[in-house]
């Protein structure tokens, strides 16, 4: 049977790059997200175009009763999950603290801290049973610096670094790689999210340098997935190279 990699928020941007990297070489994926028509789409081309089996799980990973159901409902072959890709994530608004929305520090909360976590904790003990498997989980280089109006985002993003390490901790002693991912920009349906279909907002993003694609990163996933059993990136910061740093580009 082929390798299993379970990827969550793949009907777009990253995630979906990611799914289809890992098609090409040969995985069988699980794609996970809650646009179903999206994701019966990219099932069916995933099928088509590399011939390797998919299951597609439509959920919220907000609701854990809904993750449960949903990684539980997996045939039990399915449930060896060799590459758990905690992609799903979000930011909403990019506004001061002192003005921001609740709504959108509970969504943002809700989804990239506890829905990670929701879905780990379905998942890690599948891996753990077996004495193998590796997770990565998407963070940001608003993990590791802070900016004006990214503040809640900032701070999940840096909940997720700590999980991260934590998980590595955890799992140390059942062969379970943990690698942390930090991007810079990278041009997918993000910013249109961040500023709620705004966009002149998203187009001054990504004005005047060449950002990452969902491709890119999807590329640096399937690599470290993909290395010896023996070695483990740990965590990986890349950057568009007109970036660097969170607040720093050179735009022309
Ligand atoms: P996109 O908006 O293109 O994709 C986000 C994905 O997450 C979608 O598939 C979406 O699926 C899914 N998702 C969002 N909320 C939920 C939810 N509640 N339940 C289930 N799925 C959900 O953005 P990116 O591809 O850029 O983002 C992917 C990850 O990368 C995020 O964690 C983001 O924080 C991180 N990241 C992004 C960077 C960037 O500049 N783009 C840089 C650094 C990190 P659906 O709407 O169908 O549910
Ligand atoms: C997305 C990158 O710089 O907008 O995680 O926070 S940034």
């Amino acid at each position: 049977m082929n390798k299993i990699v379970l990827v969550t928020g793949a009907t777009s941007g990253i995630g979906k790059a990611t799914a289809e990297k890992f098609a090409q070489k040969g995985f069988n994926v699980i794609i996970t997200g809650r646009r179903k028509d999206r994701l019966d789409n990219l099932e069916k081309e995933l099928k088509e175009k590399y011939k390797i089996e998919v299951k597609s799980l439509n959920f919220d990973v907000r609701n854990n009763e809904e993750v449960e159901k949903n990684l539980n409902s997996l045939p039990k072959e399915w449930q060896n999950v060799d590459v758990l890709v905690n992609n799903a994530g979000l930011a909403a608004g990019k506004d001061l603290i002192q003005e921001a929305l609740l709504s959108d520090w509970e969504q943002m909360i809700d989804t990239d801290v506890k829905g990670l976590l929701y879905v780990s904790r379905v998942v890690l003990p599948w891996m753990i049973k077996r004495k193998t498997g590796h997770v990565v989980n998407l963070c940001s280089i608003a993990g590791k610096e802070v900016y004006q109006g990214g503040s809640v985002y900032c701070a999940v993003k840096h909940a997720v670094d700590a999980i991260s390490k934590g998980m590595r901790v955890d799992c140390l002693p059942y062969n379970i790689k943990v690698t942390n991912i930090c991007p810079g920009a990278v041009e997918t349906e993000f910013s249109m999210v961040r500023f709620k279909g705004d966009k002149q907002k998203n187009d001054a993003t990504y004005k005047g340098f060449i950002p990452l694609k969902g491709e890119d990163i999807a590329d640096t996933i399937v690599y470290c997935a993909t290395l010896p059993s023996h070695v483990c990136i740990n965590d990986l910061v890349i950057m568009p190279t007109a970036q660097a740093n969170s607040g720093s580009f050179f735009r022309q």
